[in-house]
Order: C-alpha cells, then structure tokens, then sequence
C-alpha cells in the first residue's frame, strides 16, 4: 500500500522543486536562527538569498558528528526549549552522546515517514506488529512504536531481551509482523527451534529490519526460518530514526523519504558531489525539520543512490543497501560502538596499559565483542578473585559507556602484539 500517495509518487520535477522550496526555506531559517550555520556560510561567503533551487545545496557547508558533538548539548537546537517534546541521544566517538532535539512538527514528520515504510511494507490495519528494538535513548523503539501507532495498527513494545516471553506472545497473539535487527530476527528463530516451536506455529509474515548491515545471505535465511518477507529499513539518529528509508515489494533498494530528507552522495576524501550509481558517502539534509534541523549531514554509510523508476510506482531516489562506514563505528547488536570509546575507558583506569584488542564475532546469530587488554605490571596478580574483580569493573565501566556487555580477557604486561605502523585495534570476524 502506498501510504502517501501524492509525496510518494511526485513527478520526479515537481519533486525537485518542492525540495528546493523547503531549502530556501530550511537555509533562511538556520541562517538566523543558528550562529553555527550563519558563521559557517558567512566563512564561506554565501547567504539564503543565493539558494534558488535544490541544485544549489552543493554550495552549503557540510554538517559532521564532531560538529554535534562540539556543540553539545543543545548548540544545534533552533526551536526555543518550550518547543522541544522529545530528545534522543546516540553514541558520539568518545565522551559526548550525540543528542537529538524534536519539536511536536518533527514527531510527526517522523510517524510520517515510518507510516511510509509499513505501507510499502504491505502492513494493513489488520495487522498487529511486535517492536523489538531498544525502548530508550535508542531511536528504534519509540520511532517504530509511534509510526504503527500512526498508521494504525497495533503495536506490542517488546523492546529487547527476554526473548523466549516473547517468542510466546508471538505465538498467543496472533503477532503478524516483527519490527527488530536482523540478527536478532536470526537469534530469535533459533531460539524458537531451542523451544521446539516450529513458524507454521506463529502467524508472522512481515519483518521490518534495519539498525545495521546485513546481506542478502541473511535476508534469505530470516525469511526461511521465519516464514516472512523480510524488508529493510534504514534511518540515523540525527536524520531522526528509523524511517529515512526503506524497500518495497520490489526489495530492490530502499526509496527515500526525499521530501523531507535529502540525500547526496560525496567522495568522503575530496567531498566532491559524485554521480547516480557511484559508491560514495550518503549525506542527508533535513529539509523540513525545526527542532535540530541539519544541513548536509555526513552519515559515513557508503553507498549509492538509484534514480530510475521503480515497478511499485514509487518515484523517488532509492539508496543501495549499506557497504560499509567511511570511519571505524561498528555496530554490535544494532549498538553504535566506537574503538575509541574502548579505548578511552582503558586510559581512564590505572590498572591498564594502553594495549588492547576488539574481537568482534557473530556467535548463534548474536553479535558478541571481546576486549583484550593488557593489565599494568604491579595489577597482574596470580590471584583468580583480583582478577576476576579487576574483569568486572572493567566490564562494569564499558557497559556503562557503550550500553551492551563486553566480554574482558585479561592478558599479562606485554603480550598484546606491538604495531609496527598503525595500530590494530578491531578484528571482526563476522561475515557480512
Ligand atoms: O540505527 C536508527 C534505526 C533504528 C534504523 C531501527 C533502522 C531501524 P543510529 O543508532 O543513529 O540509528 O544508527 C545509525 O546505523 O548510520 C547506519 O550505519 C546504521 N544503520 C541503520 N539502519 C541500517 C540499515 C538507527 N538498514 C546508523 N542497514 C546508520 C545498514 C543501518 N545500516
């Protein structure tokens, strides 16, 4: 079902010139609102009054996650605080969250835009749909939760963990579709085959996954193993969620919500625009957004974006499923991690050299991380319960900062190889 039929089917010209429309708009608005943005263009010589259409946002400044994290908390918030009804937060490279500020207009830009992907996801009012991604600070969960809400079918917050409860509440609720990472679809099938509960069991037919990478490969077994199709959606934190983009029947690239959020691709070196087709960075300008609004955000996901038509009837610019980052986030279990988050706890504690190693694996379908380090000679101890008090408080202080649970080894003074050139820091085994 096309949800909205108008946006989603525009004429690809009307499309531009709307886009260009709301940039004029977006640009005279942060270029008096926002000192960030008006000192930005002013270095660069460019006022509102030389955008005149959508082609023009080659000339604007690009937006990083330095600059959110520079300007923390609140330095890229237009709209007064009495505006602002929600803030999100996701993970920065070290120290600082990225936080993200929605007015009432950007809720429901947002409800929008994930009402988009459960049409085209062929969801119906009929259906009920379990959300299993993280409630909190995490976009996934209320992103997707008010976005059923909005299109009106029925929303079970499973949220994550306790996953054998609600493999059950799939079963007696009749659940239809599931809304989580795909390696938590992948886990919870075979942990429904632990329980001996079979798919022709449970009603599921659709999955809305997104949150991090996943292949073609798993696409194929989720849908097996689950018995659904499964589609992909993508979205960011500061674009605002879930919802940025997602597929249709025709699983051949996710459609873009353009109208609100618009994408380039640049070379992430020179930052120069780059073609249809060509693999590059995928920057993202909100067009319509008024709490947080940003100009030419760099996402780091390297991809490529599709402009031909597509059979659903859908007009707009499809993105390729992501490559890979133009930097070292990784994503563990839908979480954005950082190397240097590790790192900066490993530096924070007395008891450790500054030698360390990430060991990244997918085990039973469920991301794992392992954090080798080296313990400083005088904390080395023989003695189990020190090191197992060493471990945790470790292991205490990492969760803490990154939201998920490491696995620590322990390792003597000097047994971490020593990097001849750069360092290694991340060895990921998963096959992606
Ligand atoms: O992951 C929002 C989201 C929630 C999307 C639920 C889809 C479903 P962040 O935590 O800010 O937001 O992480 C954003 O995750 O830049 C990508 O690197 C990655 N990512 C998100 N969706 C996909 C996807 C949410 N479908 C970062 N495929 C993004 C590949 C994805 N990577």
């Amino acid at each position: 079902m096309i949800w909205n039929i108008n946006k989603e089917t525009m004429d690809r010209e009307q499309m531009r010139v709307l886009q260009g429309k709301r940039l004029q708009k977006l640009v005279t608005y942060v270029y008096h609102n926002l000192p960030f943005y008006r000192n930005k263009m002013q270095e660069i010589g460019i006022t509102p009054a030389d955008i005149h259409g959508i082609d023009d946002i080659i000339n604007l400044p690009f937006t990083t996650k330095q600059d959110l994290r520079d300007n923390y908390p609140y330095g890229l918030v237009s709209a007064p605080h009495s505006q602002i009804v929600r803030i999100h937060a996701s993970s920065g490279t070290t120290g600082n969250p990225t936080i993200c500020a929605y007015t009432r207009h950007d809720l429901t830009v947002w409800q929008e835009s994930v009402s988009r992907c459960l049409g085209a996801f062929g969801l119906t009012r009929e259906d009920t749909m379990s959300v299993a991604y993280g409630y909190g600070l995490f976009t996934g969960g209320l992103g997707l939760h008010y976005g059923v809400e909005n299109y009106g079918a029925t929303v079970v917050p499973a949220s994550t963990g306790n996953t054998e409860k609600h493999i059950r509440l799939i079963r007696d609720l009749g659940i239809t579709a599931i809304a989580c990472t795909p390696s938590y679809a992948l886990y919870l099938s075979e942990t429904m085959r632990k329980m001996g509960i079979t798919r022709s069991e449970l009603k599921l037919h659709i999955a809305a996954l997104g949150a991090e990478p996943w292949t073609e490969n798993m696409r194929q077994e989720i849908q097996e193993q689950l018995g659904v199709k499964a589609y992909n959606i993508y979205g960011l934190s500061e674009i605002c969620g879930p919802g940025v983009s997602y597929e249709c029947e025709c699983q051949n690239g996710s459609h873009i919500v353009e109208d609100h959020f618009y994408p380039e691709i640049i070379n992430p070196i020179t930052c120069e625009p780059m073609g249809y087709g060509e693999k590059g960075e995928l920057v993202f300008t909100t067009l319509t957004k008024d709490g947080m609004p940003l100009l030419r955000y760099r996402t780091k996901d390297l991809t490529s974006l599709i402009n031909e038509p597509c059979p659903c009837g859908r007009t707009s610019v499809r993105m390729t499923p992501i490559m890979g980052r133009s930097d070292d986030m990784l994503i563990i279990r839908g979480i954005n991690v950082f190397p240097s988050q590790v790192e900066s706890v490993i530096l924070s504690m007395k008891e450790f050299e500054p030698y360390y190693m990430i060991t990244v694996d997918r085990v039973n379908n469920l991301d794992t991380i392992e954090v080798q380090v080296e313990v400083r000679d005088g904390y080395y101890s023989d003695d189990i319960n020190e090191m197992i008090c060493l471990k945790k408080k470790l292991q205490n202080h990492l969760k803490s900062v990154l939201s998920i649970k490491a696995e620590i080894k322990l390792v003597e003074p000097n047994s971490i190889e020593r990097a001849q050139g750069k360092a290694k820091h991340v060895n990921d085994k998963r096959k992606l």
